[in-house]
């Protein structure tokens, strides 16, 4: 099963906390993007973020591949607050080839994906051709603007 993962911090040792998502993944990894730094989106009072993400090829369930990235947010000590607030990591599972899903637990496509430009700048950068909801992701980036998002 083929998906992209987003994965976020700003909180802690953002750096550390991104790459314990890589080596998690790196024997199913088919692309990995650059590390971004990202203005906070939602709530904007918080400290800038480390985005990044991943396209991979797991042999699991949606299900199993959530609990393996709330696994590593869990190793990251991550504390669930405030909605969009800081957080050590947030490992979302952004997409999922050929498979959608309403549930409130795994929503695939990611609600909101398509309004990030840290979901979607990364993603463009591992897969150019990439759609998400009909739209390429070109096409969907061209429609965001004023969010600070630079490759590092
Ligand atoms: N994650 C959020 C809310 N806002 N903003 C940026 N730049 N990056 C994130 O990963 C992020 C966010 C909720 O998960
Ligand atoms: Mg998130
Ligand atoms: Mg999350």
């Amino acid at each position: 099963m083929r998906a992209v993962l987003s994965a976020g911090s700003n909180m802690g040792d953002a750096r550390a906390h991104l790459r314990s998502v890589v080596d998690e993944f790196a024997g199913e990894t088919v692309a990995v993007s650059s590390v971004y730094a990202t203005a906070p989106w939602g709530k904007t009072d918080q400290p800038d973020f480390l985005n990044q993400s991943l396209l991979v090829d797991v042999d699991a369930s949606p299900h199993e591949l959530l609990a393996r990235c709330q696994r590593l947010e869990q190793a990251a000590h991550r504390v669930r607050e405030e909605r969009w607030g800081p957080r050590t990591l947030d490992v979302d599972v952004v997409w999922i080839d050929g498979y959608t899903s309403d549930d409130p637990e795994l929503t695939v496509p990611h609600p909101r994906a398509h309004l990030r430009r840290f979901v979607l700048e990364p993603w463009l950068e591992m897969d150019p051709g990439a759609e998400l909801r009909g739209a390429s992701i070109r096409n969907l980036l061209a429609d965001l603007d004023g969010q600070g998002v630079r490759k590092l």
